[in-house]
């Protein structure tokens, strides 16, 4: 492993989050993002709607056995793709091998997939539709930069927020595994790893008890 610079740490604490950047080289992140765009071919791509009922701007598919999902009944999570009822195809293994860089008890059941295109944003939320919050929620990015911002266990607890990029990867668990986070904005065509520009983020999560 590389020195590790200051500037540019392998792995920092940035507000109370463990962000290892550039945890992916720039060839894991072109594979990742082939392995991606064919689970997008047989599971495509949704648009869900938010509690006001507008659909959100952020679509999202899933690998693995779970996939979350909201409608008017509320949100849970699903085991068969809303448009076709097929069962979602396996994680991609570059992914299971970040997962395994911060959680060693349990594989992850869930591997959500978010597209961000223009304009797309993901308001204020808290992920606590898992069985157990004792393990972590592991995110990838690929593409365009993201302004993330994290707060604390309450709406109402101030926020902090921080660029991630392509390759980046982020632990959220401990004091942080429930707390309020969503990404402001994106720098579209800030990268070019996606051909038509945009971000994606993928979840890696353990949803059912172990
Ligand atoms: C902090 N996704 O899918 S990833 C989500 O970039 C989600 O698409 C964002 O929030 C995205 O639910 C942020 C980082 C993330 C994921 C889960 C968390 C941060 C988290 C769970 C708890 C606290
Ligand atoms: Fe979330």
């Amino acid at each position: 492993m590389a020195a590790q610079d200051p500037l540019f740490p392998e792995s920092a604490v940035i507000h109370g989050v463990t962000v290892r950047r550039a945890a992916l080289t720039g060839t894991e992140q072109a594979d990742l993002l082939g392995e991606i765009q064919d689970i997008a071919r047989v599971s495509r791509p949704f648009s869900l709607m938010t509690g006001w009922g507008k659909p959100m701007s952020v679509k999202m598919t899933a690998a693995g056995r779970f996939c979350w999902f909201s409608d008017r009944r509320g949100y849970r999570y699903i085991e068969a793709h809303p448009e076709t009822n097929a069962a979602f195809p396996p994680i991609p293994a570059l992914a299971l091998a970040v997962w395994s860089q911060f959680e060693t008890r349990v594989p992850p059941d869930c591997c959500l997939i978010n597209y961000y295109g223009e304009g797309a944003r993901m308001g204020l939320h808290q992920d606590r539709d898992e069985a157990d919050f004792g393990y972590p929620v592991v995110s990838i990015s690929l593409g365009d930069p993201a302004l993330f911002r994290i707060g604390g266990i309450e709406r109402k607890d101030p926020t902090r927020s921080f660029w991630l990029e392509s390759g980046d990867a982020m632990v959220l668990q401990g004091d942080n595994r429930l707390a309020f986070h969503g990404i402001d904005r994106i720098k579209f065509g800030g990268s070019g790893l996606l051909p038509k520009g945009g971000r994606l983020n993928l979840t890696l999560r353990r949803v059912a008890e172990a």
